[in-house]
């Protein structure tokens, strides 16, 4: 939340160290990222060079313990993933993907070699991570994956197609699941292993200061010791994707409430009918439901945020606030464009970048359809899919 923003007094939920966290990050992205975000938006790249400062930040598996993790709470991970996605969806996709799903999948399921090879060069920004799960024809329904890895001897060999991988084409390591006869695997793979190969999918309408790849596995060969040795089954990537769905949450509302200020700034500013679009009714309106929104959109962050600090927060619970804020935060951001009018389709404003980012957000880490079917499951006990 800012202060433009809060009508509720959210920030006096927030410990000073929470503040604290928020802010530093916030004047990173204000002089880091908000600058320069139109031209990567628009060249489409990914800058690799923030990197380092990410990690310097103790952003890179900041919700991690040990490892050269910075060990803060989930509130403090959704807060800054809030702050990041102000700047842009792409950069807390990174730090997401990075922390949330491939650092998480070594911290979860890996064996303490695994965990004390990758995790303090991760954390560090030395070696980036990626997380394959998607494939081309399983995106919902990842048990539908046809990825897979047989027994060669000790070895293991893998051949498949992963798709809207963020980060491969730039990752060191990357964590790929895979079928074999026991169940479904995970495997921590140097993308220097011959058979790896990554290429960045282009072009895209959407997440354009991201990197985003399809994999090919072609009879890659494995060390037993790749194994994530851990976990079996799908619970593997989902116990994942639940940390990643988690900073959604916050994500989203981080990017709506950039859209809103800008809308608002600029109803202050311009003159219409001679007089500034805020003070018309039809401005006003708009501005309350957006912020309405927002305020409790965070609300909502804070609570999971509060319950998985504390042990208790539950996978259907963590697709209320995905579904919610994800659904909330393209809303707004579209409204915000409606504000800058014309001038709001160029990239000199924020507003219809987040709308076009969030339709990655709203549909990676679960669609708005599957939370939606976790949710009816939830209420009325019948399954829906499956
Ligand atoms: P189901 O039979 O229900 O469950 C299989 C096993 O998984 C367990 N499980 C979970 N565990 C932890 N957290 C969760 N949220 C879990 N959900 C399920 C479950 O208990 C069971 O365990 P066990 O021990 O009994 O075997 O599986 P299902 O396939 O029927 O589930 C249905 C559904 C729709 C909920 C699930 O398939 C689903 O969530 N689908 C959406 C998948 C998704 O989010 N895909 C997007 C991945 S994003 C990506 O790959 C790109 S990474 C991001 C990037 O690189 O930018």
């Amino acid at each position: 939340m800012s202060d433009i923003s809060d009508l509720i007094g959210f920030d006096s939920l927030l410990s000073a160290d929470e503040r604290a966290l928020r802010d530093s990050v916030r004047a990173f992205v204000d002089s880091e990222i908000k600058p320069h975000i139109a031209t990567w938006y628009e060249k489409a790249i990914f800058p690799l060079e923030l990197v380092p400062e990410l990690a310097k930040m103790g952003l890179l598996g900041m919700h991690l313990k040990g490892y050269g993790c910075a060990g803060r709470s989930a509130v403090e991970y959704g807060l800054a993933g809030a702050e990041l996605e102000a700047g842009d969806s792409g950069l807390r996709t990174f730090v997401s993907v990075q922390g949330s799903l491939a650092m998480s999948a070594i911290y979860k399921h890996g064996s303490d070699e695994q965990k004390a090879e990758w995790l303090p060069a991760m954390a560090a920004g030395e070696a980036i991570g990626c997380f394959g799960l998607t494939e081309p024809t399983a995106g919902s329904d990842p048990g539908g994956m046809t990825t897979f890895a047989h027994r060669d001897g000790g070895d293991w060999i893998l051949n498949g197609s992963k798709r809207w991988i963020g980060l491969a084409s730039v990752a060191k390591v990357a964590i790929i699941w895979a079928q074999t006869d026991g169940g479904v695997r995970g495997f921590v793979v140097p993308t220097e292993t011959p058979g790896f190969a990554a290429t960045p999918i282009e072009p895209k309408l959407s997440m354009r200061a991201s990197i985003q790849c399809d994999i090919e596995l072609s009879d890659l060969r494995l060390p037993e010791s790749a194994v994530l040795p851990n976990v079996v089954g799908l619970k593997g990537p989902f116990s994942c994707l639940n940390e990643a769905r988690y900073g959604i949450i916050w994500g989203a509302m981080g990017a709506a409430r950039d859209a809103f200020e800008v809308a608002l700034d600029y109803s202050k500013e311009r003159l219409q009918f001679g007089r500034p679009l805020a003070g018309y009714q039809l401005t006003q309106q708009k501005l309350v439901d957006m912020a309405l929104e927002i305020n409790k959109g965070f609300l909502l962050a804070l609570h999971l945020g509060r319950k998985k600090d504390a042990g208790t927060l539950q996978p259907d619970q963590i697709s209320v606030g995905k579904l919610n804020n994800c659904r909330e935060a393209i809303k707004i951001a579209r409204e915000a464009r409606t504000i800058l009018g014309g001038n709001g389709i160029t990239l000199d404003h924020s507003p219809l970048r987040h709308a076009n980012n969030l339709e990655s957000v709203r549909t990676y880490e679960g669609t708005d359809e599957i939370h939606t079917l976790i949710l009816g499951s939830k209420l009325s006990g019948i399954a829906a899919f499956g």
